[in-house]
C-alpha cells in the first residue's frame, strides 16, 4: 500500500472542517473522464467502468453521510448544477487524461458552494501531487483507504463507516450505483497492483506492491452484491505467484458458485496464468466464461522494450488456442508504439492479425502513451520523443504524443483509423468467417459468440454501447468536435474546457489544459518537480 500522505491545505474548508457536526454530510464522489472521441459520449453499462466511487463511498458512515455517485464515463460530463451545489465534500478521481476535469468540477463546485471540501486521488493525482496542491483541499496519493483519514480529518471519526473501522476494509457501496454504471455485472477486487513491472504501465509507476485480500474480504463484497449472474473481477491482475491463493480462491468461486451467487465470471489476467493448465481447468470448473491478457503486440522485440517477458515465454497464438478451447473467451488489447516502429511495420502487425483465424481479434487497438512516470515515460522525456505542446489530456491513447519514425500526416491517419480499424472491415469479416470455420466443433457457442461479436464491435461504425450524452448535442456547436488532428499539439482543446454555468473569476484559469510539454518539447515548468527524473517523489 501507498504511504499514507495527506496534503491539508484547507484554504476553502476552513476551520470549520475540524468541528463536529452530527448533521448528514453530502458526499458527491465522481468518477472523472474524457473521452477520446472528444464528444459529449457516455459509455452505458461497459464491460469495464471504474469502480473507485463505489470502494471510496464504502469508508463513510451510510448513517451519518448522504452518498452519491457520479460517473462521467457512464453517464457523459457532469453538468447539472444542482447536483454540483449539492455536497459538503466533493471527491474526485480518474485516470491521467481526467486531471483536467478534476479541475473543471472543482471549479464548478466551488462557484455554487465556495464551502465544498474538494477531495482527490487517484492516479493523477498520484503522478501530479506536489502540482495537485494547488487546486485541491485535500491531494490523496494513497488507496482507498485513505479515505478515512480524510473523513476523520474533515467531520471527525463518527463519519469514517463502522464496519470499516472493525473490519479493515470496505464492502463497496454496489446499492448507489445507477444502471448505466454496471448493467447486470457485478465487480469485485481480490488482490490489489501487479507483481509484474511493464515499461509503460501505472502499477510499475507507481512502484506499488501486489497484495492478496483476506479471501473472507472477496467473500463480503460477493455477498453484498447479492446474486447476480456474472461476477467481473477488476483486479489489475487476477494471477498470482501464491499457488495456495490461487487454488483457496478458485475453491471459494466453486463454493459461492455452488450457492447461486453467479453463475459465471471474468477477469484479467497476465500471461503467465496460461503456463498452468491447471489454472486454466480450474477456470472453466468455477465458471469462467472470459479473459482478458494484455498481450499488447505480437511483436517480440516491442515485448521486449515493454519489459513485457512474460509475454514471451509461450507462444501467444498456442496461448490464445488454449484458452479458447478450454470455453474461454480471450480478449486482449493491442498497443502500438510509433515512435519506436514504422507505421508499415505496424501495418504489417494488423494484417497479421487479421489473416490469423487460430486468435480472436483483439478488442481495442491504441498508440502506447508514455503514462506519467512510468519508465516508459522517463525513456521518451530522455530520448526528447514527447512532442512540444502536449496535453495531459492528450494522452488517451488515440492521439499522437510522441515523435514518430514516418510523417505526421502518416501516423496522423492511421491514428484516426485505429479506433474503428479502418480499411480493414472486409478482412475482419473474413477473419469471423475462418475463425467460426477453424473453432466451430471446437468451442461452445457462448465463446463463439463473443468471439464474433468482439470483432464486430472492433470495427462497427459506432462502439456498441456507446451513447449521445445529450440529445441533439452534435447539432450544438459548441459541442461538436472542431477539425481533429489527432496530432497532441495542434488538437485544440475540446468543448469540455469551454464552462457550461458561470464561473467565479478565481476559478477561470481551471479550465486552462495542464501541459505537459513546453514548446520545445521539455517537460513544462509546472509539472518539472512532479515529473522530472531527479525530483520525483514516489517513482525512480
Ligand atoms: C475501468 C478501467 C478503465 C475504464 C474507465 C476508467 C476510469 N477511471 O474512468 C476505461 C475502459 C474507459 C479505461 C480506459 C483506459 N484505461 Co483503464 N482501466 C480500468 C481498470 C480495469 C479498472 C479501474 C478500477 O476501477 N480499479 C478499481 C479501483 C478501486 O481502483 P483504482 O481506480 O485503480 O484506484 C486505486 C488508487 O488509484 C486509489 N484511488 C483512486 N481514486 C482515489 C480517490 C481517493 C480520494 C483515494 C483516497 C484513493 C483513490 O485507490 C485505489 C486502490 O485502492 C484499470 C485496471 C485495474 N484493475 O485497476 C485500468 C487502468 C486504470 N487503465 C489504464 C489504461 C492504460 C487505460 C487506457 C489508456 C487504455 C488504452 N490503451 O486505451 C484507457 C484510457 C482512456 C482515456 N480516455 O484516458 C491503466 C492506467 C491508466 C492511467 N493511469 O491513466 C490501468 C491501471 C491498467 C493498467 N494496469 O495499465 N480504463
Ligand atoms: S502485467 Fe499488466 S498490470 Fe501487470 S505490470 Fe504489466 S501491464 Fe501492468
Amino acid at each position: 500500500m501507498q504511504g499514507i500522505l495527506l496534503a491539508a491545505n484547507k484554504i476553502h474548508s476552513g476551520n470549520n472542517s475540524r468541528k463536529v457536526f452530527m448533521n448528514k454530510k453530502r458526499i458527491l464522489i465522481v468518477n472523472c473522464f474524457s473521452n477520446e472521441w472528444r464528444i459529449p459520449f457516455f459509455q452505458s453499462g461497459s464491460f469495464s467502468p471504474a469502480m473507485a466511487p463505489t470502494f471510496l463511498a464504502g469508508l463513510f458512515s451510510p448513517d451519518l453521510c448522504d452518498i452519491r455517485l457520479y460517473n462521467e464515463q457512464s453517464s457523459g460530463p457532469l453538468r447539472d448544477e444542482e447536483l454540483l451545489a449539492w455536497p459538503d465534500m466533493l471527491v474526485l478521481t480518474g485516470l491521467n487524461t481526467a486531471f483536467d476535469r478534476m479541475l473543471h468540477l472543482t471549479a464548478y463546485a466551488r462557484t455554487q458552494n465556495s464551502k465544498v471540501i474538494v477531495v482527490a486521488g487517484g492516479s493523477a493525482i498520484r503522478a501530479l501531487f506536489h502540482y495537485a496542491q494547488a487546486y485541491f483541499d485535500y491531494c490523496c496519493d494513497g488507496d482507498i483507504e485513505q479515505m478515512q483519514y480524510v473523513i476523520e480529518d474533515a467531520f471527525g471519526k463518527q463519519y469514517v463507516s463502522e464496519q470499516f473501522l472493525r473490519d479493515g476494509w470496505a464492502i463497496p457501496r454496489y446499492d448507489l450505483l445507477s444502471g448505466n454504471w454496471t448493467k447486470n455485472f457485478g465487480y469485485v477486487e481480490s488482490s490489489r497492483n501487479c507483481y509484474h513491472r511493464c515499461s509503460f504501465c501505472t502499477t510499475t509507476a507507481e512502484k506499488t506492491r501486489y497484495r492478496s485480500y483476506d479471501l473472507e474480504y472477496l467473500k463480503q463484497q460477493i455477498l453484498a452484491l447479492g446474486k447476480k449472474k456474472a461476477l467481473i473481477f477488476i483486479d489489475n491482475n487476477f494471477s498470482s505467484f501464491d499457488k495456495q491463493f490461487i487454488s483457496d480462491r478458485f475453491a471459494l468461486l466453486k463454493e459461492l458458485r455452488q450457492h447461486g451467487y453467479f453463475t459465471r465470471w471474468a477477469a484479467s489476467v497476465s500471461a503467465d496464468f496460461f503456463l498452468n493448465d491447471e489454472n486454466i481447468s480450474q477456470a472453466r470448473e468455477t465458471g469462467c466464461m472470459a479473459l482478458f491478457t494484455g498481450l499488447e503486440t505480437f511483436d517480440r522485440q516491442s515485448l521486449i522494450n515493454f519489459n513485457k517477458h512474460q509475454n514471451t515465454i509461450q507462444s501467444q497464438v498456442e496461448m490464445i488456442r488454449k484458452c479458447l478451447t478450454a470455453g474461454i473467451m480471450f480478449y486482449y488489447g493491442i498497443v502500438f508504439d510509433i515512435a519506436n516502429r514504422a507505421v508499415a511495420n505496424l501495418h504489417d502487425e494488423i494484417d497479421y492479425i487479421v489473416d490469423t483465424p487460430a486468435i480472436t481479434l483483439p478488442c481495442y487497438m491504441t498508440l502506447a502513451i508514455p503514462i506519467l512516470g512510468t519508465p516508459f515515460f522517463q525513456e521518451c522525456l530522455e530520448k526528447h520523443l514527447i512532442l512540444p505542446n502536449v496535453k495531459i489530456r492528450d494522452l488517451d491513447a488515440f492521439t499522437i504524443t510522441l515523435k514518430p519514425q514516418d510523417p505526421h500526416s502518416e501516423v496522423a491517419a492511421f491514428a484516426k483509423n485505429l479506433s474503428r480499424l479502418g480499411g480493414y472491415r472486409g478482412r475482419v469479416i473474413n477473419h469471423a468467417r475462418y475463425f467460426f470455420a477453424e473453432y466451430r466443433k471446437e468451442i461452445p457457442p457462448r465463446t463463439m459468440m463473443m468471439a464474433l461479436y468482439n470483432s464486430w464491435q472492433l470495427c462497427a461504425p459506432w462502439p456498441a454501447a456507446i451513447r449521445l450524452s445529450e440529445a441533439g448535442s452534435l447539432a450544438n456547436k459548441n459541442l461538436r468536435p472542431g477539425k481533429r488532428t489527432f496530432i497532441g499539439p495542434t488538437e485544440a482543446p475540446d468543448y469540455l474546457y469551454t464552462p457550461t454555468m458561470p464561473i467565479d473569476p478565481r476559478y477561470r484559469h481551471y479550465f486552462n489544459p495542464t501541459m505537459l510539454t513546453d514548446s520545445e518539447g521539455n517537460l513544462s515548468e509546472a509539472l518539472r518537480q512532479d515529473l522530472s527524473p531527479t525530483n520525483r517523489r514516489l517513482y525512480t
